[in-house]
């Protein structure tokens, strides 16, 4: 505990965007969270996630202390056995034996010392990151075209430009603070914005324009792009391959894109006409097997128009996690050395080992995530050190890779939470300080470097990263190389590797900082790289000099693949992604009651003519399998997505839904030049789950269900789930007991003619917990049974919705001010409520981080529809 303080100005540990927070401490281990007004990536705004960050910060399921095969062991002992164990495997092995697979939502400094480690002391190359799943083909796009892995503009571009186009970019749910950023200057100047998504997504909501492309054409799409902007004579720039670039453009037809003609002539003419046009693009461009290519032919656009590192114009490639641009520039990712130096180089090479002092570098680039898991499982790796990541879940293949790790000879895992998929998996567990306890610094993806500050003291006996694998080094026989006592030394050598690597000819420079003492690190300021002697912030590529050996831009000619055709086995494509309140598997985002009510259970969105055709009526449960797993999942029949092409998103694990893990159902193909695997298109069978029958339960303890589907998530005062199941137990009361943590007997509803079964367990004349089986997926008033528990209770809640003098909310679209559907759908209906202003100052919805203002615009029009038919029907 520490006493209640100033705020502390510190980083949000969610997405790219890295807003600025100021976190209090309330002197009882919580935090009270604002957005830094002072910030330049969010100038005081915060998403819903960000403000919820003060609900994850406490105690509950954090792993506290070392473990060694599942018992409590002593820090000591621990290091020691990891030291132990990855010299022996090196010695009897050689260091390719060994492999570290680490996370962009490590800060710099974790991973400046892991990369160190393994490519400069262990001497393999070994080491990547769930980096590679996200930005690896940017990272690859950027160097064929740039020479480097350098993002050319900034986040006031978005505001400057006359067009934004959003390629396969979600940007309303995954990057809502810069969608606010660009929905306000959109606003104010009339910025037109393109949604190219084979989805309609929240995004949509500001789009002028919406492409609806067929999945995986988006290189059939630039470069017939390319092509108009050759015949307009926007050509303005010489870059190297212009003439084949071009010439691959022109023998594009639009046929591949599915578009129609009238659409495609407008995004054709929209973003040849705009000057100042950004385009951002995102997974729906990088996680695919020719994603390397995609990311090329977006930037051949901007190559050929010189429409790059100006006010107002660029390309854009957002990152994911808060530290993703930081993992680049440490050489996180195998293919790399450190401070984007190439590790194919041998002067790099030279350089870098004789800066560190280093015994034995890695010479060739190692083994990207989905060939380092494979050959984890084939034997090839004999001891793997998992830091910060879920690949258990988040790995395409992930029964796979989850037999891989369960198989391998000696497994670590670092991790703040005890119970993860992949921790369950691990021999030896080391128990990580989380975001609020730790120090270091981050890259957002407009390459500007913030602090992150401590603010609460670290739980039970979690270490900082950094310092965990410095001890293991040292135990290892290297103490002098890795001998730091704080976060600041390590970003003193970094920024100073750094500066060798800006002598070297390289983009990233940060030698200004290579001094830096304790009291400066305390006190920076976020600042944009570079920053040398040499220069300072701002834009790459607008004086047209590029990094490359000539100097000169690379245009790529692209000749697009699609995606392999679907076949009749496998006959649907399955898109995946996120949602707006969860970060991927939830390990902190779960532990927020509200984050958990937006979306409380993963699903399917189906077309309704897929729908129909496979006899899924809405809220069924549907069968979704591919060659490598399967899953179940509830139907969300929508027009959203195109017939043939479901969606899913990825958050749900084997601790909240183990049927829900959409991992294992995705194929693991990577592209051959980036390594990034394919996430958006596995070819997947879908069919109804016949379950026999539908469970909703709550309790005030947590629920362990053991039934053919389930899927649990927080409340308020307790536990929620959703279940189902292909066979009846014997004794449904004993069963519930169980399941839901309670005692003595339930008061009992049951309609046998119908099937339906009502339990509520009573103490004290409060419910404690109560469980409704049907035969149908069980319809019933879920926000009326989640407000009655806790609540004094005569057995009412056996009805299953409110009484007459209640009003039922309905799942909650204002997370911030918990404000639910039925409430908004109200007001509209009789209070009039027809702008997202109007519903703010009535009802407090969308007032506070406003990342509902997309589904309260969605609402109203919905309702407008509504009123249109009534019309034309009477
Ligand atoms: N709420 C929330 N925000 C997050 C995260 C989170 O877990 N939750 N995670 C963060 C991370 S690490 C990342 S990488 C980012 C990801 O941010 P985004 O890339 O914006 O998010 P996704 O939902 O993965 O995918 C974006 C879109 O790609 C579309 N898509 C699929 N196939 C294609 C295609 O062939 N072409 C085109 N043009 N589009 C396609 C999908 O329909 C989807 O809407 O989000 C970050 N922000
Ligand atoms: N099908 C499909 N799969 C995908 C994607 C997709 O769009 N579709 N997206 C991919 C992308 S872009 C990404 S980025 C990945 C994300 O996938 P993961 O990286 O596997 O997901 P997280 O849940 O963020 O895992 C982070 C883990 O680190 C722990 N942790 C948090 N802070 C710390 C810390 O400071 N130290 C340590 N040691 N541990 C900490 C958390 O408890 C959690 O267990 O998923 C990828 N998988
Ligand atoms: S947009 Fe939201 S999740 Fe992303 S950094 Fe800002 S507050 Fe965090
Ligand atoms: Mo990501």
């Amino acid at each position: 505990m520490q006493t209640p303080g100033p705020a502390i100005r510190t980083t949000c540990p969610y997405c790219g965007v890295g807003c600025g927070i100021l976190a209090t401490p309330d002197g009882a281990g919580g935090l009270a969270i604002a957005g830094d007004p002072d910030h330049p990536a969010n100038f005081g705004r915060l998403c819903v996630k960000g403000s919820a960050l003060g609900e994850t910060v406490g105690m509950k399921g954090r792993l506290l202390a070392p473990q060694i095969g599942g018992r409590e062991a002593g820090w000591d002992e621990a290091l020691d056995l990891v030291a132990r164990r990855l010299s022996e495997t090196i010695a009897e092995h050689g260091p390719d034996a060994v492999a570290f697979y680490v996370s962009g939502q490590l800060l710099t400094e974790d991973y400046y010392v892991a990369n160190k480690l393994m490519k400069g002391f262990i001497g393999s190359a070994n080491i990547d990151t769930n980096s590679r799943l996200c930005m690896a083909s940017s990272v690859a796009g950027h160097r064929r075209a740039f020479g480097s892995d350098t993002v050319p503009g900034l986040y006031e571009d978005l505001e400057q430009a006359d067009c934004v186009v959003l390629v396969g970019s979600n940007l309303a749910w995954c990057h809502p603070v810069l969608f606010q950023r660009l929905a306000a200057a959109r606003e104010a100047r009339g910025t037109k914005v393109v949604v190219i998504d084979p989805r309609r997504t929240a995004t949509c909501d500001i789009a002028d324009l919406h492409l609806a492309l067929a999945p995986g054409s988006d290189g059939v799409l630039f470069n017939l792009l390319l092509a108009e902007i050759e015949r307009r004579g926007l050509v303005a720039a010489t870059p190297e391959n212009l003439v084949e670039a071009l010439a691959a453009a022109r023998a594009m037809g639009p046929a591949a894109t599915g578009l129609a003609d009238g659409a495609l002539r407008q995004f054709l003419d929209v973003w040849c006409g705009s000057n100042r046009v950004v385009t951002v693009y995102s997974q729906g461009v990088n996680q695919s097997d020719s994603g390397t290519d995609k990311v090329n032919a977006i930037l051949n656009c901007h190559l050929a128009t010189g429409r790059i590192g100006r006010p107002g114009m660029g390309p854009f490639s957002v990152t994911g996690q808060p530290n993703a641009m930081g993992g680049r520039e440490v050489g996180g990712l195998a293919n790399m050395l450190a401070c984007h130096l190439d590790i194919e180089n041998g002067g790099h090479r030279a350089a870098v080992q004789d800066f560190w002092r280093a015994p034995r570098m890695a010479e060739r680039p190692g083994l990207k995530a989905v060939d380092m898991f494979r050959a984890v499982g084939d034997g090839r790796i004999k001891a793997l050190w998992i830091i910060c990541t879920n690949p258990a879940v988040s790995m395409p293949e992930a029964d796979r890779v989850a037999r891989a790790i369960a198989g391998c000879d000696f497994v670590v895992v670092s991790d703040m939470m005890a119970r993860t998929d992949t921790t369950r998996l691990a021999h030896v567990l080391l128990p990580a300080t989380g975001w609020a306890e730790k120090d270091g610094t981050v890259t957002n993806s407009e390459r500007r470097i913030s602090r992150q500050r401590r603010s609460l003291v670290p739980a039970g006996q979690a270490r900082d990263d950094w310092r965990i694998i410095a001890d293991v080094a040292a135990r290892m026989g290297w103490p002098e190389a890795f001998a730091w006592d704080s976060p600041a030394q390590v970003f003193a050598e970094h920024a100073a590797l750094s500066g060798l690597a800006g002598r070297l000819g390289g983009a990233f420079d940060i030698s200004a900082h290579a001094g830096i003492t304790a009291a400066q690190y305390g006190a920076l300021e976020p600042f944009l790289w570079p920053q040398s002697s040499r220069r300072s912030g701002g834009r790459f590529f607008g004086d047209g000099r590029f990094h490359t050996p000539s100097g000169r831009a690379r245009m790529v000619p692209v000749v697009p693949r699609l995606p392999q055709p679907v076949g009749p086995a496998h006959p649907f494509r399955l898109n995946t992604g996120r949602v707006r309140d969860h970060w991927h598997t939830m390990t902190r985002t779960g532990l927020s009651p509200r984050l958990s009510r937006h979306l409380a259970e993963p699903f399917l969105e189906l077309h309704p003519t897929d729908a129909a055709r496979l006899g899924l009526a809405p809220a069924a449960l549907a069968e979704v399998s591919s060659p490598h797993g399967r899953a179940i999942l509830r139907v969300l029949v929508t027009d959203r997505v195109a017939p043939g092409h479901p969606f899913a998103p990825i958050h749900w694990t084997g601790e909240t839904a183990p049927t829900g893990r959409i991992g294992a159902l995705v194929v693991g193909l990577p592209d051959p030049l980036s390594g990034q695997p394919a996430s958006k298109s596995t070819p997947v069978a879908i069919r109804p789950f016949g379950a026999t029958w539908y469970g909703f339960a709550v309790s005030a303890r947590p629920i362990t269900p053991d039934c053919d589907y389930w899927v649990r998530a927080i409340l308020p005062g307790g536990h929620q789930a959703e279940l189902a199941g292909l066979g009846e137990p014997a004794d449904w009361p004993g069963t519930a007991r169980t399941m839901l943590g309670v005692t003595g007997e339930p008061l009992v509803v049951r309609d046998a003619g119908k099937g339906i079964l009502r339990m509520a367990f009573v103490a004290d004349g409060r419910l404690q917990a109560a469980l409704f089986i049907s035969p149908e997926p069980a319809a019933l008033s879920r926000s009326h049974v989640i407000a009655s528990l806790g609540a004094s209770c005569g057995g009412d809640v056996l009805a299953g919705r409110p009484g007459a003098q209640q009003s039922e909310a309905g799942a909650l679209v204002c997370a911030c001010l918990g404000v639910g559907m039925n409430t908004i759908l109200q007001g509209i209906a009789t209070r009039k409520l027809m702008t997202v202003e109007a519903i703010g100052k009535a009802l407090g919805a969308g007032t506070n981080c406003g990342s509902c203002k997309p589904e309260l615009k969605a609402l109203i029009e919905a309702a407008k529809t509504q009123a249109r038919r009534r019309e034309v029907d009477a």
